[in-house]
């Protein structure tokens, strides 16, 4: 394996293999990352024979995932936890994001395998997985598969799969770094037989007209900063319940110029604020995300603001993205 891709430690390994039982968890609000890479854990743990409870606090607001919810709990039942199960933390980079089933789990002892740049370690020494240059989380539940000696099968393909599809956003967002190991690991995935075109049909059709238009109108308000560089998009509090940002991204980080997109979400009690930054503009959104109690990836990251109108959440963040471009072009001149 090479170097980007450590080995998992094996004091996490002994703690899978040795409970009957575990609680697999990944963040509120999930992502295909999130969801996919628990049902490939969860079938995983399942196959060596353990009893598995799969829990997400959810919402699955967008139309790919919106099918996966009734395959999670939002709580996990009294007579489960007695059992003394281990809890895995997926696609976590802090102890807040699994949200409200993590709550009753505290006591539990615990795993975290993630893949996010900032975070802080919230589990005991030698227990977490955490590859900040893994494209996405079932990148690594693969690499944990294989530690644990179990094999894959072609519904465990698919979803570590899925996961990795949509955290590199079909490939698009992958490096040249995390490319050999991931693309071997791929192979593999679609040596089961799946099928990557009818995945890539499966999670993008379907979508409800409604959210097409509302994601057309969001960027028809969109509106740039520093001729171009930042664009920043609104999405109004009546839109709320739609998760709208991923084609609202695509499109708007393909305009010229455009260094970053600043998407905010109108919660109605807080202002949702994501950010996207392309690959060669040098603009660390992580870090910028993190000044605000969130946390994602260099190029992706995201935070909830309260207590603030959408007008000054706004300009808390703009101002930081702005020095941010301003160092990032100062740099490359
Ligand atoms: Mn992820």
């Amino acid at each position: 394996m090479n170097t980007i891709f450590p080995r998992c430690d094996e004091r996490l390994i002994k703690a899978i293999k040795d409970t009957e039982y575990a609680i697999v968890i990944a963040h509120r609000n999930p992502d295909g990352d999130a969801l996919y890479s628990s049902l490939a854990m969860e079938r995983i743990l399942s196959g060596l024979g353990k009893k598995v409870l799969l829990l997400n606090e959810g919402p699955f607001l967008r139309d790919d995932i919106r099918k996966l919810e009734p395959r999670f709990r939002k709580k996990a039942d009294k007579a489960f936890v007695e059992n003394n199960p281990l809890v895995i933390i997926l696609d976590c980079s802090t102890p807040d994001r699994p949200g409200e089933p993590f709550r009753d789990l505290e006591n539990l002892s615990r795993v975290v395998i993630d893949h996010h740049s900032s975070g802080i370690p919230f589990t005991e020494d030698g227990m977490s997985y955490i590859v900040p240059s893994s494209p996405s989380t079932t990148i690594l539940v693969d690499i944990v598969r294989e530690q644990l000696g179990a094999g894959l099968d072609r519904e465990t393909a698919d979803y570590l799969y899925r996961g990795f599809a949509t955290d590199t956003g079909f490939f698009h967002f992958l490096s040249a770094e995390a490319a050999p190991e991931c693309l071997r690991r791929v192979s593999a995935f679609t040596a089961e037989g799946i099928s990557p075109y009818e995945i890539y049909d499966e999670m993008h059709d379907g979508r409800k007209l409604q959210d097409i238009k509302d994601t057309a109108s969001i960027i028809l308000s969109s509106r740039t900063v520093l001729d171009g560089r930042l664009i920043i998009a609104y999405q109004p509090e009546s839109m709320q319940n739609a998760r709208l940002s991923d084609g609202v991204y695509a499109s708007l980080l393909e305009a010229e110029n455009v260094m970053a997109v600043l998407f905010l979400k109108d919660k109605g009690d807080a202002i949702e604020i994501g950010l996207r930054s392309k690959n060669k503009a040098g603009v660390d959104v992580g870090s910028i995300a993190a000044l605000f109690g969130g946390g994602g990836h260099s190029k992706a990251a995201g935070a909830t603001i309260t207590g603030k109108t959408l007008g000054e959440a706004e300009e808390m963040v703009r101002e930081r993205l702005e020095e941010a471009i301003l160092a990032a072009v100062q740099n490359v001149q």
